[in-house]
Formats: C-alpha cells, structure tokens, sequence
C-alpha cells in the first residue's frame, strides 16, 4: 500500500494484534484500564485503530517488554505527541529499502553467530567507512544489536556471540575515538554507564561522534559507581555529563542525591531505556535532558550550555 494511503486506514484489534503480536485480549485491555487504544469506534462499537494508535501500543509494548509497570507505560505512551511516536517507533519498523542497512543487520547476526570476529570487524569497517557514524549506529549498529537481543532472549542465539559481536564493535568505535582524538580538552564532557550497567557501546558511540567533531570526552565506560562518580562530580566540576542505562533505574537511588547536591551549572543528559519515566527534581543548577537517539544526544552535548534548573523529556 503507498505510504500516503497508510495513514487514513483504520484497522480492526483482530489485524493490530497479528500485525504487532500482541493479543486481541492484551489490546482491549490496554484500551480499557489505561485507554491505550484505538481513537475511534465503528457504529456498532467496534475498535478501529488509526496509524498513531499503533504507534502508541508499539510504544507501550515496547515499554512493558523492558518490566515498566503497565501505568507508567500508559502513561508515557499517552504523553508522546505524534511527532515523538514516529521517532520512537521507528526502529521498530522494517527497513528493507534502505541502501544503508540492506543484508547488513542480517550479515552481522549471522558473522556473530558463527563466532565470525574477522566477518564481523570487516562488515563494521565497511559501514563505518561508507557512511557517516550516526548513520552506520542508527541504520545498522544498533538495529543488529537489538536483532541479537531478540535472538538472545528467544534462545537462538548464546550470550556467546553478544559478547563477541559487542568486543568487536567496541574496538571498531575505540579505532574512530582515537584517529579522531582531539587535541585540546577545552571542552569537559563526561560520559559513564550508571551505576552496574554493563550495556556501554552507546556511550562509545556518543564519544566517537563527540570526537569527530572535535569534541574531547572522558569515558568512564560501564558499571560506574554512584560514589565514583559523586567524588568525580565535585573534585572536577564537569559542565556536561551523559549517562547511559538500558537495565531499569530506581527513582529513589542515590544518583538523584547527588545531583540534588551540585551547586554549579552542569548539564545531565539521559539516554538509555533504563531511565525512570518521574525523574526527581534536580538541584537548581542542575538541567536534566532526555535524548533518544545518537544524534540527538550528540547535539545536545555539543549545544551551548543551558542555565538553570529543568528537567525536558
Ligand atoms: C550487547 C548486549 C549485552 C552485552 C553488553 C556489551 C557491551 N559492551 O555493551 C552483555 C553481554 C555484557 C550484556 C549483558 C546483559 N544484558 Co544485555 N543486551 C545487549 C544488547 C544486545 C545490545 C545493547 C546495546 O548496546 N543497546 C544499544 C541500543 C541498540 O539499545 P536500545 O535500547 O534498543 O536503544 C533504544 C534507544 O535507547 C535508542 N538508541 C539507540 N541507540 C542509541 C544511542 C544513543 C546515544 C541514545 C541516546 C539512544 C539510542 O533507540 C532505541 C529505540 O528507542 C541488548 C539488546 C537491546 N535491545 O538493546 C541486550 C539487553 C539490553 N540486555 C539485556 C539483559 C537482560 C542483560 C543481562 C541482565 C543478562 C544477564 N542475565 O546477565 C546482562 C547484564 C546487564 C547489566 N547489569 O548491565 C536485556 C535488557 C532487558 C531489560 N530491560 O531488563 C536486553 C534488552 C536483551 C533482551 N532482549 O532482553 N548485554
């Protein structure tokens, strides 16, 4: 169907469920108890959902997938404009015409799970020498690490080759760091995993990109520990800080504490999965930033700071 007809198609729940896999009865649920459903009814009653109803259960799909409790999914689907729908969905959405990621998403999983490291840091070369960074993490990266998750989740594929396909691209991202490495360290930018989060090819990816536009960066890497970083956050007094979390954060942990505590302007920008939806409010100097994308935390970074205290999802 051409993509200008899509949108003014309304589907029935029994097509939504098997176009997303998500079961009829999940659906009306969602629809009733949270009103995460569809935005108009037939005569008889019946549910027909519009394109950014789907978009609003992929979200909350998404969401619960990761442990959110169904509320606060509801809650943050039900926030988002239509704008902030198709950014968020649209990793999810099949990309076959795309020149970028053509086979390669595929060629990747497959060099991983044959234990394939010179298939793998040939493929990663290749992208990130065709096309630029956010490009090759957007379009290929990350869908393939998101594909391997799956596989890893459903049991196809060990941990084994998550690991080996995460060592591999860690050391192709640590190669553009280190051409690309600025001279200067005028700019202070901390990048650190929260406290016990292993996940950090994000953060390498933020700091290449930081590089390549000749922005120095401390990365601090995975698994930072709330002291470590609360002792680095008041001797060095860092404008800007990334912190990444794809495993779920509490809101009454100690990180918010610290950052409750900090008495010159600092910008924290927050990107990961892991993030609680309520963030406590930050000290008056302190802005909090939400970023969803590589590009999007890479501009935020190198904008110009922002004073006072706010916290923008
Ligand atoms: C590689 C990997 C590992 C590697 C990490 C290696 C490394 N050096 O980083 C290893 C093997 C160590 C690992 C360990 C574990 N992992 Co793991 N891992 C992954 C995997 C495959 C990729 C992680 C990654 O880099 N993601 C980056 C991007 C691709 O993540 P994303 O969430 O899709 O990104 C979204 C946004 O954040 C945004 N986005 C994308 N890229 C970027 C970049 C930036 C800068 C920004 C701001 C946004 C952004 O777009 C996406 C859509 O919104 C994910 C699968 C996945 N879906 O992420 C599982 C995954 C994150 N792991 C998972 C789990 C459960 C674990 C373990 C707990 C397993 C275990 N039992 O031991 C452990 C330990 C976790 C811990 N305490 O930190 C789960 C998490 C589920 C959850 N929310 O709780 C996932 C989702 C797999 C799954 N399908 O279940 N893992």
């Amino acid at each position: 169907m051409p993509d200008d007809l899509v949108g003014a198609v309304e589907w029935s729940v029994g097509t939504v469920a098997d176009r997303l896999g998500i079961s009829a009865a999940t659906l009306r649920t969602w629809d009733r108890r949270y009103g995460v459903g569809p935005s108009q009814r037939t005569e008889g009653g019946h549910r027909r959902y519009g394109e950014e109803d789907i978009h609003r259960v992929r979200v909350m799909a998404r969401f619960t997938a990761r442990g959110v409790p169904a509320q606060s999914a509801a809650r943050v689907a039900l926030s988002m404009d239509s704008e902030r729908l198709t950014i968020e969905t649209d990793s999810d959405r099949p990309q076959a015409g795309s020149p970028v990621r053509h086979g390669t998403v595929e060629a990747i999983c497959s060099a991983a799970l044959s234990l394939d490291a010179e298939s793998l840091s040939r493929i990663y070369q290749r992208c990130l020498r065709e096309h630029d960074l956010v490009t090759a993490w957007t379009e290929v990266f990350a869908p393939a690490l998101r594909s391997m998750g799956d596989q890893w989740g459903g049991g196809s594929l060990g941990v084994e080759c998550e690991h080996l396909a995460s060592e591999v691209l860690a050391t192709e991202l640590r190669t553009v760091i280190r051409l690309n490495r600025p001279r200067t360290t005028d700019t202070f930018v901390v990048l650190a995993c929260a406290d016990e989060e292993q996940h950090h090819l994000p953060l390498l990816a933020v700091e290449a990109e930081l590089a390549r536009h000749g922005v120095a960066a401390l990365g601090l890497g995975a698994r930072v520990p709330t002291e470590a970083l609360e002792h680095l956050l008041m001797a060095r007094r860092p404008s800007r800080i990334f912190l990444w979390a794809s495993i779920a954060r509490q809101v009454d942990e100690r990180l918010w504490q610290v950052l409750a505590a900090v008495r010159w302007p600092l910008d924290v920008v927050l990107g990961g999965p892991g993030w609680p939806v309520d963030l406590p409010a930050p000290a008056h100097t302190v802005t909090v930033t939400r970023v969803h994308t590589l590009e999007g935390a890479t501009e935020t970074l190198l904008a110009a700071p922002t004073p006072g205290a706010t916290v923008r999802t």
